[in-house]
């Protein structure tokens, strides 16, 4: 398989993550791609021209990375990366979206500042955009994470979104987030792949 991704995407790093804990990263080739080129076969791959985007051995190519997360899950048998059923389930799911939600924010601030001039940039547009992170930071360190095993889909994403914004945002949100940095720390020293996988 090809996964088409950047050394620096949370969302690519997320679907390294699942392949390493459920053992498949070995079948999975890694090709990087460039977003903004025209050229690259990225954009005949997913018309979307997003990453991540797994290109499987019979050529059928599957996106975004929640579809390939649940293929890799699929992969090792079921079960691993995302529970099969019970309300675990949709803890897990709920997880996953709300660190998704996190990265797409973090994401969208950068863009305006890739895509828009100094003297054009809006910054109501970038603070609704931070107010999304604030306020889910605010609702992870109420409650962080405390369900088993360890690495699920909804921690996995969560430890990329928090990696994303040390990566991007210089760490600003560790100030006042001590219960999340604790969490994080026991995650990067219990689950190898987080180290493996950081952004550059
Ligand atoms: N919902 C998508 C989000 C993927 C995403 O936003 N990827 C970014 C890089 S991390 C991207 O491809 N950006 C290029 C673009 O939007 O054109 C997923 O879960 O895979």
């Amino acid at each position: 398989m090809i996964l088409r991704s950047a050394p620096a995407s949370p969302f690519g790093r997320k679907v390294k993550m699942a392949a390493h804990i459920v053992g498949v990263i070995d079948r999975i080739k890694i090709v990087n791609a460039d977003t903004l080129n025209a050229e690259d076969d990225l954009r005949q791959q997913n018309p979307l021209g997003k990453i991540p985007t797994l290109i499987l051995d019979n050529g059928k190519v599957l996106y975004d990375s929640r579809v390939i997360v649940e293929y890799i899950d699929h992969l090792g048998g079921g079960g691993r990366l995302i529970p099969a059923h019970g309300d675990d389930r949709y803890d897990v799911l709920v997880m996953q979206s709300l660190a998704d939600g996190l990265m797409d924010a973090a994401i969208l601030q950068i863009y305006e500042m890739r895509f828009r001039a100094e003297d054009r940039r809006e910054p109501k547009w970038i603070a609704h955009q931070a107010g999304k992170v604030d306020r889910g930071l605010a609702a992870l360190e109420a409650h962080p994470p405390h369900l088993s095993p360890v690495s699920h889909i909804g921690t996995v994403s969560l430890a990329c979104a928090l990696g994303y914004l040390d990566f991007r945002f210089e760490g600003a949100w560790r100030k006042n987030h001590p219960r999340l940095v604790a969490w994080l720390d026991d995650f990067a020293a219990r689950v190898p792949s987080f180290a493996l996988t950081a952004p550059h």
